[in-house]
């Protein structure tokens, strides 16, 4: 039976750094559920639609990453699915905690479900979508963080040819 994990994500927008997890996910997996979460909390840069846009086509429609999204709780989804394994990042200990949080809060609701890490290379650990939105908001250079189509959406959105 084919290895399926759900790689969930607010991707607000796609980084390289979340690309790279991706890539190195299906080393582990035959096939990844990049999973949207559309928060109707938050006030995010780019839709769940746009987001889910952006990663099927920065991955060029690869056969092996299926790009959905998800409103609800991270566990009723996975449950929905059928999927109980998820693929998380981590960058630096500042992500620990909260991954930590995250993953036995999610066990305690699906005692099946499971997290599987993988840490960023030097490349990236510094890239969160957090803080390119920022310096992308203020005309900072992010050309080398996010994917082409990314850069392209963002100078659209923030009106800015420069970026
Ligand atoms: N290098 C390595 N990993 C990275 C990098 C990088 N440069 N950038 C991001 N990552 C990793 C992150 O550590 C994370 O594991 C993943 O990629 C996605 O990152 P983000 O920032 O896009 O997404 P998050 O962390 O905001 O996603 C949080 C969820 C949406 C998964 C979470 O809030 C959730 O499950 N929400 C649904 C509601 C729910 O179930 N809540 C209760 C949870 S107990």
């Amino acid at each position: 039976t084919p290895r399926v994990a759900i790689y969930p994500g607010s991707f607000d927008p796609l980084t390289n750094g979340h690309l790279a997890i991706i890539q190195r996910g299906l080393k582990i997996f035959d096939r990844l559920i990049v999973a949207v979460a559309n928060n109707p909390q938050k006030t995010p840069l780019f839709s769940a639609d746009e987001r889910k846009a952006l990663i099927a086509e920065a991955l060029g429609n690869d056969p092996h990453v299926e790009v959905d999204s998800f409103d609800a709780l991270m566990v009723d989804y996975a449950r929905r699915r059928g999927v109980h394994t998820v693929l998380r990042g981590l960058r630096a200990v500042s992500d620990f905690e909260y991954e930590f949080q995250l993953a036995n809060m999610n066990k305690r609701l699906l005692p099946e479900f499971e997290s599987v890490f993988v840490m960023t290379g030097e490349d990236y650990f510094f890239v969160s979508a957090r803080l390119v939105r920022e310096v992308a908001t203020f005309g900072g250079d992010v050309s080398g963080f996010v994917p082409a189509n990314v850069l392209a959406a963002l100078q659209k959105k923030l009106g800015n040819p420069n970026l």
